[in-house]
């Protein structure tokens, strides 16, 4: 039995955008579209980019008959223009055997656009790696072998290597439960993936007794390459939360900090939630409530940090902060 975990609260080196006022959701989308989440977000070519998950058609029993991948753009990125057709849906993917694809992560290396992504096929669950210049033609680069979907790219080389973080599902060998952790792999081509270690086991994370996973791309700083995942509790007693019957999980952001010559070591992590369900976003409503998923972290010139989170897997949240703050925060 999974230990209880008390109420949790966000750091106050966070702000949230007017208060938790979503920057996106299915108000601005000029298609069918229900549930605008998890995106991921980076700065390419002068402006901002988003790319986000729409599920849509919801069945009355805790799922959705349709996701796609949407995109918009942004000068300030605050107001976004969505584009009038997905980015990314199963149809584009070419093989019968996905039946769905979600969560984008974005990554600018070396003047090209990088995404991570979820991919659902009838065989398990894989981690896509795609490529784009210009937001139309995509390239599928690699897909994962199962169950292994949550995945994302350093900005820059290491060591000359390209490096991922991943989170692979091994049930069988961790208790035939969620006991899932964070890997980091490295790659000549982001084709061919090898070199694998552990590194950060869910034990490590005080607020998670269920998974965790990684979340916005890393980016650079003099300390360190400074992340966010997100670290999942379950408490057996709750029960309905959102649309679904039942929803006993809370997903909270985490920070740390990876040595940036070896990213597979952690110079630091903050032992509490960066960011935990708390306001009426996050909180009520939405299809699973209790959902932080954060899946974007821009740092802009002047130290501030834009943290793009999808909330209660129903609308897009943003949240601001210092990054010497974070970093504080991880004792370095
Ligand atoms: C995870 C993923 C996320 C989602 C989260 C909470 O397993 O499916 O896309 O936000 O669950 O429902």
């Amino acid at each position: 039995m999974a230990r209880m975990l008390p109420e949790l609260k966000s750091s106050k080196v966070i702000t949230r955008y007017k208060g938790g006022t979503p920057i996106l959701s299915k108000e601005n989308i000029p298609y069918e579209a229900e549930c605008i989440f998890n995106a991921g977000v980076t700065k390419y070519q002068g402006r901002y980019v988003m790319v986000f998950r729409n599920d849509f058609q919801y069945d009355g029993r805790g799922a959705f008959k349709k996701c796609v991948m949407g995109i918009a753009f942004s000068q300030d990125g605050i107001s976004w223009e969505v584009q009038d057709k997905p980015f990314l849906t199963v149809e584009d993917m070419d093989d019968p055997d996905v039946t769905r694809v979600y969560d984008p992560r974005l990554t600018v290396i070396e003047d090209k656009c990088y995404m991570c992504f979820a991919v659902d096929t009838r065989h398990g669950l894989r981690g896509g790696i795609a490529v784009t210049e210009d937001f139309r033609k995509v390239e599928v680069l690699s897909l994962t072998l199962p169950d292994n979907r949550n995945m994302v790219l350093f900005p820059e080389k290491i060591n000359g290597k390209y490096v991922r973080l991943e989170r692979p599902m091994p049930v069988y060998s961790r208790g035939g439960r969620d006991r899932f952790d964070i890997w980091t792999s490295a790659s000549p081509d982001l084709k061919y993936w090898g070199e694998s270690r552990l590194l950060m086991g869910v034990e490590d994370v005080p607020y998670a007794n269920d998974k965790i996973g990684p979340g916005a791309p890393p980016i650079k700083t003099d300390a360190g390459w400074l992340t966010l995942f997100h670290g999942v509790d379950i408490d057996r007693t709750r029960g309905k939360n959102g649309w679904e019957a039942s929803w006993q999980k809370r997903y909270c952001a985490g920070v740390m900090l990876l040595d940036l010559e070896n990213p597979s070591r952690i110079v630091g992590m903050y032992k509490e939630p960066l960011i935990a369900p708390e306001t009426e976003y996050e909180v009520e409503g939405g299809f699973r409530t209790n959902v932080i998923f954060p899946g974007g972290l821009i740092l802009e010139e002047d130290g501030t940090v834009k943290i793009y989170y999808g909330a209660s897997d129903t609308v897009e949240c943003l949240a601001t902060a210092r990054v010497e703050e974070l970093i504080r925060l991880c004792g370095a």
